[in-house]
């Protein structure tokens, strides 16, 4: 049997400098302890082979910006896992990229896409790429230059990359036509497409509208509704605007966002055309918001979770939740914490959330109507057909409610009935796992 300490201790020795990806894996080894206690897995090396990437790739990414200059970025992909299927996961590009925080990426889409019971192995990458503030021919010339080098290693059946942050609809574009250049070969390599050419209908809205699906469930779960709640969401991105969408259809009262400069409190409910317009058409900052709501409040810096709420769904990046939040949200009374974003919890304020009187899910499970919709464009693709919104959007609520479901009986037999952190990393990890052990010594 293993010696999870022992485990640990040799994963940090060989991934040092890596704090986000060794955060992510002993979150997960600290949840499948009980599993674990079956000497199969540690007969057949299983911490080991989930834990090391099949392979990691970094490369240099030049391109000319509007001056002529030549510029240097660095393009990462990890390919972690594909005992399920092909590598499935998003493109980030922002100047916090490192090696280490797309491996952690990459390490909880496994067990993401493991949840969705869709065939998808788990990858991520991106660059230390700024869009901000770039022009659009700017951004081509490097999506171009960056897919010269990936389309190396992707392919419909091998590698399917899609966005995250700072990659949308017109990177992706980008990236495909430079893809179709190079492979003279029209296949769906990447999701995340515009429905003008081989996108799925609901791709964009998926994250958020099956976050909100999410919660739903989880409330219902425990003789609640979302309906009329109040809720704070955090991001202004596409998890969170199509997050708000979903709440606001379903009856609730969204009062905040934020971005990466500040964020916004509108009593009467956030205005999402407003912020559609600020975010997606202008690309500018929330700041602007109060020129059309003069009644709302703006607030530069980090947002604090200091607006009392029911549900909150925070939406922007990793880390983005501190302990000081997350005790604002529990004195405030607020019910249920669902992840939109990849890890926005901290280690010191999970803790802190996995022993109060607070509902919580994890991004691995709250966030992945994205990959799965994902899942339902690569099917798409390859049969050559279009789904419709109803369609699409009908299969990813049995999606989601089909994760909950899951992860909510894993939670149970293993004891811990509410503990859907738990739940999640049991259920993905034996998904994969069983899968591994039945592919040989690989
Ligand atoms: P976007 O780039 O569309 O939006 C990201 C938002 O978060 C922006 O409002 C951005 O602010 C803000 N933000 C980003 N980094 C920081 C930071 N360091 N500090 C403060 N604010 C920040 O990305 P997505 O909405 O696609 O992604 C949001 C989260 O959801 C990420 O964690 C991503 O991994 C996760 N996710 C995304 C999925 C998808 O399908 N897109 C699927 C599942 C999870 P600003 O506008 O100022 O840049
Ligand atoms: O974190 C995620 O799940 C994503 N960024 C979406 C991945 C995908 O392949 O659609």
């Amino acid at each position: 049997m293993y010696n999870l300490s022992n485990e640990i201790k040799k994963i940090s020795e060989k991934n040092p400098n890596e704090p986000e990806f060794l955060n992510a894996v002993k979150e997960v080894l600290d949840s499948v302890a009980p599993v674990l206690e079956d000497s199969k897995y540690e007969k057949e090396s299983i911490i080991e082979r989930i834990t090391e990437p099949d392979r990691q790739i970094a490369f240099r990414v030049s391109w000319i910006d509007d001056s002529g200059k030549i510029r240097v970025n660095r393009g990462y992909r990890v390919q972690f896992n594909n005992a399920l299927g092909p590598y499935k996961g998003g493109l980030r590009f922002h100047p916090s990229v490192n090696m280490s925080i797309i491996k952690f990426l990459a390490f909880e889409q496994i067990f993401k896409n493991a949840l969705t019971g869709l065939p998808l192995g788990g990858g991520k990458g991106g660059s230390d790429f700024d869009p901000k503030g770039k022009s659009d021919a700017e951004i081509m010339r490097f999506c171009q230059s960056f897919m010269t080098e990936l389309s190396k290693y992707i392919g419909a059946d091998k590698d399917v990359p899609a966005g995250d942050i700072g990659v949308g609809e017109r990177e992706i574009g980008y990236m495909f036509g430079q893809y179709k250049r190079l492979r003279d070969t029209y296949e769906g390599a990447l999701t995340g497409k515009s429905v003008v050419y081989g996108g799925s209908l609901i791709r964009k809205q998926a994250t958020g509208y099956g976050l909100v699906y999410f919660t739903q469930n989880v409330l219902n779960h425990h003789g609640d509704d979302i309906s009329g709640k109040k809720v704070c969401v955090s991001g202004a991105g596409n998890v969170a605007i199509h997050a708000a969408e979903k709440a606001q259809q379903l009856g609730c009262k969204v009062l905040t966002l934020s971005d990466s400069k500040g964020w916004i409190y509108d009593s009467e409910g956030i205005d999402l055309k407003v912020v559609k317009d600020i975010k997606e058409v202008m690309r500018k900052d929330l700041s602007l918001y109060k020129e059309s709501r003069p009644n709302a409040e703006y607030h530069s810096g980090k947002f604090k979770w200091t607006i009392p709420c029911e549900v909150a769904l925070p939406c922007a990046t990793q880390n983005e939740v501190d302990a000081e939040s997350v005790q604002n949200l529990i004195n405030n009374g607020c019910k249920i914490i669902c992840e939109g974003a990849n890890m926005p919890l901290t280690a010191e304020a999970l803790k802190i959330v996995l022993n109060a009187d607070i509902l919580y899910a994890p991004g691995k499970a709250s966030n992945a109507g994205g990959v799965a919709v994902s899942g339902l464009e690569m099917s798409q693709n390859s049969m050559r057909l279009k789904w419709s919104s109803e369609e699409v959007d009908e299969k990813l609520k049995g999606i989601m409610k089909g994760i909950f479901d899951n992860i909510s009986e894993a939670a149970a037999e293993y004891g811990e009935p509410n503990n859907y952190l738990m739940g999640a990393n049991i259920c993905g990890f034996k998904r994969v796992a069983e899968a591994i052990m039945k592919q040989g010594a690989v």
